[in-house]
């Protein structure tokens, strides 16, 4: 195992810990930003330190396809190639395919699709997904998971659920690096509480360094989702983090933290801002909005980012969608907004008043109480 967990504080199922990543020594709970090309659009890597950002998402898929995994790691690892020096996680392919790629089918041996580059059909097994993280050489690795919709029925959840399970085992024989390495293997089984546990049964008894959460923030109505996420951490263990993959909204983050999640991802803070939409205490701000064009407030006037100490409403509004720089400059102030809030949980949870901090996100965010 190369990692350790220690946690800090706790308030009812909610934990504050420390993560010692090999790259990063990190507090929970945390949001992790989504880059794709080894970047996160729109910011430097100096940015992402100075807003406090601990571990950055990489996709094998798109690092595989450009620059390729045998590249980076002759260049050396992901870290030195994008010269970040703290910590990153790699999700292992396969997810990215269904969700970008309509045509990827998915049988026993992996997830088959049309190469983007070359039109020629390509296989991603759990042992080539494996190798390739283990070239891109991430503090954290994802097992291939087979992730179907939370909307869909029937058999086919179950199915993907036991193929999650059986792919597991071909994971681990393939990971070459548990040493410098956390293989964290993902709970599958769509909205149905029996396969869930099944699922957690299964990789609980594999003793990983970690467990992610997959399968949800795919359109399921709040209440299943949170349900969900409910019974996995409970049966979850203790001393292991817990990711809930592709979540997500602030309020999400802030319920999935009360049962006791630690980390999350989600492209939405940085799609949103390029958008033209800011996140705020009382939810988001439109920038494109008339109402912007004479407004001379910083975006959040109690925001204390670099966004929001030199630049006002008006002048964001007015280079949003003409110029890069207005979705910079919002995807700034909303990676910032996420860093603080991770931050904030994990204060208020070491620090007794974690209730506290909930009601009053709670009552910003909907003051007339509905
Ligand atoms: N599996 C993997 N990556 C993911 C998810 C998943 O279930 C989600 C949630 N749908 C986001 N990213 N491998
Ligand atoms: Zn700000």
């Amino acid at each position: 195992m190369a990692l350790k967990f220690e946690v800090l504080g706790r308030f009812n199922r909610a934990r504050a810990a420390q993560l010692t990543l090999p790259h990063y020594l990190c507090q929970t709970p945390l949001f992790m930003p989504v880059g794709t090309q080894g970047t996160i659009k729109g910011l430097t890597k100096n940015q992402l330190e100075e807003i406090g950002c601990q571990i950055i998402l990489g996709n094998t898929y798109h690092l595989a396809l450009r620059p390729t995994s045998e590249l980076i790691d002759e260049l050396g690892g992901l870290h030195k190639f994008m010269n970040w020096p703290r910590a990153l996680l790699t999700d292992s392919g396969g997810f990215q395919m269904v969700s970008l790629l309509h045509l990827a089918d998915i049988t026993e041996k992996g997830v088959t699709f049309q190469s983007p580059v070359d039109g020629k059909p390509m296989l991603l097994t759990p042992e080539e997904s494996i190798q390739i993280q283990n070239r891109i050489g991430a503090d954290i690795i994802m097992a291939l998971d087979d992730v179907v919709r939370t909307t869909i029925t029937g058999p086919r959840i179950e199915e993907a659920m036991y193929r999650t399970l059986r792919w597991i085992d071909r994971c681990i024989a393939a990971h070459k690096r548990p040493n410098e390495q956390n293989l964290f293997g993902i709970v599958q089984g769509g909205l149905d509480p029996v396969l869930r546990d099944i699922c957690v049964r299964g990789l609980v008894e594999r003793n990983l360094p970690g467990y992610a959460i997959g399968g949800l923030a795919g359109g399921e109505d709040k209440d299943s989702f949170w349900r969900v996420v409910a019974q996995c951490t409970a049966a979850l263990p203790e001393d292991k983090p817990r990711y809930v993959m592709g979540v997500g909204y602030p309020l999400d983050i802030v319920v999935c933290s009360a049962l006791g999640a630690d980390m999350y991802d989600c492209v939405y803070p940085t799609r949103t801002a390029r958008f033209g939409t800011a996140l705020v205490p009382e939810g988001v701000l439109k920038l494109k909005h008339q109402a912007m064009a004479n407004d001379i407030r910083p975006i959040d006037p109690m925001c204390e980012c670099m966004v929001c100490k030199n630049y006002t409403r008006a002048y964001i509004h007015c280079l949003v969608t003409k110029d890069a720089m207005g979705s910079q400059l919002l995807s700034y102030h909303n990676l910032y907004y996420m860093m603080k809030l991770s931050r904030d949980l994990h204060s208020s949870i070491v620090e007794g008043r974690f209730p506290e901090f909930v009601c009053k996100f709670l009552q910003t965010m909907f003051p007339k109480g509905d």
